[in-house]
């Protein structure tokens, strides 16, 4: 089997997709049809996979486009079911979608939009039982202090309703903007609800430094955290010591232009230095990317072989937000391909 091959039916975790960042163009057409009658929609998303982002806030302007066409409960749930299948059949057996509630005027509230996320999980459930699936609700940066308490209590209120698809709280959205609410995170630590922030995606010593003490369960990208970068030893030794696992998304830090190659990627350090990592699509849509290719990418660029994509994926079970049983599950269907 070649390594293309062994990368897409490698049986594969993935912990690191905004849901809205990660609609391919097939689905970005089918809301846009569903939202308006004429044939505009055809061409319209076409020069989507070519594109290339001079930084990440135009990147960030790409996620416009995504939220324009998902202001309906409706148009979240085709989206949702959608990204599911799509990621099943890249063989992913078990999803960690993350998103940010959105009410819309008149015809969504946050929670109308979360339940919509939940009822294509379970929709998806029958459908596609060889994937499992599970909630994380994304605070953004951006947004407030109130947005942010809300959607931690919405997180809160679904946990309650249903544990066994909603496990986590999500910190993300415009690095550059915005506070990390770590107060507030506290309180749905409390809960039971597990925690990844992104952090240190562009160079911020002091929120860096209070996120690592805060210790999120994992974090996201953690990309100025890096030995090579003037000042920032301090940092990656603290994160080294925490152990705490890092998502990795390298095609979409490529893109964003916050790393300059591949060959500088924090990945490279982290890995060398035996820290627990996971790789992610980030926004497998945006960056036009799925994690057989940024698998691929590991075996090309770095050189990581097959047994090594196969442990990094078994480990990657152990770093969700799974309870033990499904962790057992899942690992096993990891160990039992060859
Ligand atoms: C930080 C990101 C991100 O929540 O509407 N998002 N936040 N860094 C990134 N790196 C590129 N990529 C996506 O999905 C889209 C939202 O996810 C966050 C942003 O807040 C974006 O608006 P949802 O489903």
């Amino acid at each position: 089997m070649d390594i293309s091959e062994f990368c897409r039916k490698l049986p594969k975790v993935e912990l690191h997709a905004h849901l809205n960042g990660s609609l391919s163009i097939n689905t970005l057409q089918k809301l846009c049809k569903m939202q308006r009658s004429d044939t505009s929609c055809d061409e319209t998303f076409m020069d989507l996979n070519t594109s290339n982002f001079s930084s990440l806030s135009e990147c960030f302007k790409m996620f416009d486009i995504a939220h324009a066409l998902t202001i309906t409960p409706q148009a979240v749930f085709v989206a949702t079911c959608d990204v599911i299948k799509e990621f099943h059949e890249d063989n992913v057996i078990y999803l960690e979608l993350r998103s940010t509630p959105r009410a819309v005027e008149d015809v969504m509230t946050k929670t109308e939009y979360l339940q919509a996320i939940i009822k294509a999980i379970e929709a998806s459930k029958s459908k596609f039982p060889q994937i499992l699936v599970k909630l994380l609700v994304s605070i953004n940066r951006k947004q407030g202090y109130e947005s942010a308490e809300e959607n931690i209590n919405l997180a809160m209120q679904f946990m309650e309703k249903h544990p066994e698809h909603v496990v986590g709280i999500d910190l993300s959205g415009d690095p550059t903007e915005g506070d990390s609410f770590l107060e507030l995170l506290k309180t749905s630590r409390k809960v039971g609800l597990r925690i990844t922030a992104h952090c240190a995606e562009v160079p911020n010593e002091i929120e860096t430094n209070d996120i690592l003490k805060f210790k999120p369960d994992r974090l996201g990208h953690c990309t100025c955290v890096h030995p090579s970068l003037q000042g920032s030893q301090q940092l990656f030794d603290t994160l080294l010591e925490s152990k705490i696992p890092v998502e990795l998304c390298l095609t979409s830090n490529i893109k964003c232009k916050t790393v300059s190659s591949y060959m500088y990627h924090q990945f490279k350090y982290l890995y060398k230095a035996g820290h627990p990592i996971t790789i992610g699509t980030d926004d497998k849509g945006v960056f036009n990317t799925c994690l057989s290719k940024e698998l691929e990418i590991l075996s090309s660029i770095f050189n990581i072989g097959k047994q090594q994509l196969k442990e990094l994926s078994a480990l990657s079970v152990q770093y969700s937000f799974a309870s033990i049983e499904e962790k057992n599950n899942l690992t096993a269907v990891i160990e039992n391909f060859d």
